[in-house]
């Protein structure tokens, strides 16, 4: 390369040979000259000689300090900066070939090769902190440069970012796009948090230059849940589109119903965490492709409060009459469940029959399941200002209120249909059968606007009865939790389903039930997290063995039939009450936790999370290839509703969840 230095050699020539030959002659005629002058003359040329050598002195210095910094940006522009992760030299073919004398600049660069090295994804190196101190001017101090001011910015109460004059634009670029980038590039993965006490340094050309620790921002623990929810859902669309459920493994889908049923149990959270765009064709489908006249069977429950509680909450949401008279219509087919010989339901219905039976094996229903369909059907009612469906479910209500076979507000987990009485009655457990029993006498109780008495006096009654019968602490670490009485022998498990008791009892202290209640609450919270942290997945089996022996050393243990994780909702369900009254943000944490395993451990990269069956293996967690349609319904809402710092957004005075995780008002109290 043509070296600028060379420029420092300048020739002058004053005058050719012979001239040079007769310098003395010369000599002796120019003193004669000046000798000739007046004073003044003379006293004239002096000064103007003496002003041209001052101000030949002064432009030297200025022109050689110019070269010097030419040559050194001609040195720095051999480099270009690529990716934002360090250096390349710029291949030769890229390097001008400049004509001798001319300094290489951009602005010589010829035309083609310009847009190569002005790309605005290229930033030049920044310079190290060293040399951003203001250069010292010449001048008087009013017009001396001062320091740019971004070269030490501060942005919104972060650490202060050095910055270059010339990348003013593209800093907050880069910054923008380097947290995006922390959230792309750890999808599936663990998400950094400074919930974890984690510190970085800013990955980009900035910190190839300054290496200054920066304190990273929390993750937007909200736009986590809601990049889970695109993965689910994107697994979904292309594999399961229209059916019940997503098989993320064999990428096909399961049908249970053939209703649609994850869309469905999902529209509401779609409306609530934002995604309008996945709402808008989820809706699309419910308005051209769902229809209930089909002849098939469906549970009551589950179609009650996954169908029936997704539908009025969304209409509830969106305002959108599709999905009330969607739901109107499914409501009423159901109700043959109700046209036995007690009233008590059947488990079944064939909603294009109109007919309805119990399971081929007995005539037995589940107790949580007929006492779970309450808030659905009596908001249906409250809406079409049709009576029935309020009547069918209430009338339900008010047998299991009076029956006999309760052990302390304890209710025995099936009902037969056609005596109306409890069977089986030995067995009290809060978990499957009849753990939503105990959860809608309390929310019913606030849904009709804290009236109807025997509603709290059955809950108050039940938590005495958990208190009194089921309550157990663990060795060694004194972990509170809720066994299961089994003919009078209490059995030291407790379901994962039982993880929904700790946020039911905050929301009930939450609404004046006594101070105690609270106590549980926080004790229970502590142990469903610990079923989780104890596991090597992180993630909690489906069943907890308990010890309560003094020698031994664990608190936990997991059979090895229990070991599965469904991607169930009731911890997080827990941790969203549990911080909306606390707000404790060990819950937000313990929440972030459990989405971060089951991003490690459940989410299949095609799309879609699935259910495990070993919690207990992190290399193997042996996936069983299925996506229950609550992970969408009520998991990820719970998740989302945890982080969101709006406590406005579905306000805990103005809604109840359904036992699917669907918002309902709470009545006016005219209603
Ligand atoms: C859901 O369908 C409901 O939360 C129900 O109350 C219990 N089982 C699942 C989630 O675990």
């Amino acid at each position: 390369m043509y070296s600028p230095q060379r420029k420092d050699f300048v020739s002058l020539t004053l005058g050719d040979q012979h001239s040079y030959t007769n310098g003395k002659h010369r000599r002796q005629s120019c003193w004669r000259k000046w000798k000739q002058l007046s004073r003044l003359q003379r006293s004239l040329i002096l000064f103007l000689l003496a002003f041209l050598f001052i101000c030949g002195i002064l432009s030297y210095s200025s022109l050689a300090e110019q070269w010097r910094g030419l040559s050194d940006r001609s040195l720095k522009e051999d480099w270009v900066e690529i990716d934002n992760r360090g250096l390349r030299p710029i291949p030769p073919g890229l390097i001008p070939k400049l004509p001798p004398g001319v300094v290489p600049g951009v602005q010589d660069v010829p035309p083609e090769v310009l847009p190569e090295l002005q790309r605005p994804s290229i930033p030049i190196l920044p310079k190290p902190p060293a040399m951003r101190k203001p250069p010292s001017k010449r001048g008087p101090p009013a017009l001396q440069k001062r320091g740019n001011v971004s070269d030490w910015q501060e942005k919104d109460g972060e650490e202060p970012v050095i910055k270059r004059e010339d990348e003013e634009g593209k800093e907050a670029k880069t910054v923008i796009s380097w947290r995006g980038a922390m959230i792309e590039a750890e999808q599936g993965t663990e998400l950094q948090s400074t919930a974890h006490g984690k510190v970085g340094t800013v990955a980009n050309a900035e910190g190839a230059a300054n290496l200054k620790p920066v304190t990273e921002k929390p993750v937007d623990r909200v736009e986590a849940v809601r990049e889970a929810f695109r993965h689910a859902w994107k697994g979904y669309k292309a594999f399961a589109w229209g059916h019940d459920e997503l098989k993320p493994i064999s990428k096909t889908h399961g049908e249970w119903f053939g209703l649609g049923l994850t869309l469905i149990d999902a529209l509401d959270t779609m409306w609530i965490l934002g995604l309008k765009e996945e709402f808008a064709e989820a809706r699309k489908w419910a308005e051209t492709e769902l229809s209930f006249s089909k002849n098939v069977d469906v549970n009551l429950f589950e179609s009650t409060i996954r169908i029936l509680g997704g539908l009025l909450s969304t209409y509830h949401l969106s305002g959108d009459t599709l999905f009330l008279d969607k739901a109107k219509d499914i409501g009423f087919r159901l109700m043959p469940a109700f046209k036995t010989p007690s009233k008590i339901p059947y488990s079944d219905v064939n909603i294009g029959k109109g007919t309805a039976h119990p399971p081929r094996w007995t005539t037995d229903s589940t107790v949580a399941e007929v006492t779970s369909i309450q808030l659905e059907f009596r908001e249906l009612s409250r809406l079409t200002q049709d009576p029935q469906y309020q009547n069918a479910v209430e009338e339900v209500t008010r047998q299991v209120h009076r029956l006999e076979g309760k052990r302390d507000g304890l209710v025995p987990m099936f009902i037969n249909t056609n005596s109306g009485k409890f069977t089986r009655r030995g067995a009290f457990t809060l978990g499957a059968r009849a753990d939503s029993y105990y959860e809608y006498l309390l929310k019913q109780w606030l849904q009709g606007g804290k009236k109807e008495t025997e509603l709290l006096e059955d809950y108050l009654q039940a938590i005495e009865g958990v208190k009194k019968n089921l309550l157990r602490q663990t060795s060694p670490s004194k972990l509170t939790f809720v066994g299961e009485l089994s003919n009078g022998r209490l059995n030291p498990k407790m379901d994962h389903l039982v993880c929904f008791l700790p946020g039911t009892l905050a929301l009930g202290a939450h609404n004046g039930l006594p101070a105690d209640h609270m106590d549980l609450a926080l004790q229970l919270m502590e142990t469903c997290h610990q079923m989780y942290a104890q596991m090597e997945t992180g993630l909690s089996p489906e069943i907890a063995h308990f010890n309560l022996q003094n020698h031994n050393e664990r608190d936990i243990d997991v059979k090895p039939a229990d070991r599965h994780n469904l991607l169930r909702p009731e911890t997080v369900e827990s941790l969203f009450y549990m911080y909306r009254f606390t707000k404790d943000s060990k819950y937000r944490d313990w929440g972030w936790d459990i989405l971060q395993s089951f991003n490690k451990h459940t989410r299949v990269p095609s799309g879609g999370y699935t259910s495990i069956g070993n919690v207990r293996d992190p290399l193997n967690p042996a996936p069983r290839d299925k996506m229950e349609s609550f992970f969408l319904g009520e998991t990820l809402k719970y998740l989302f509703l945890l982080f969101s710092d709006d406590n406005e957004l579905l306000s805990l005075d103005k809604y109840v969840f359904n036992t699917e995780a669907h918002p309902l008002p709470i009545w006016p109290t005219a209603s």
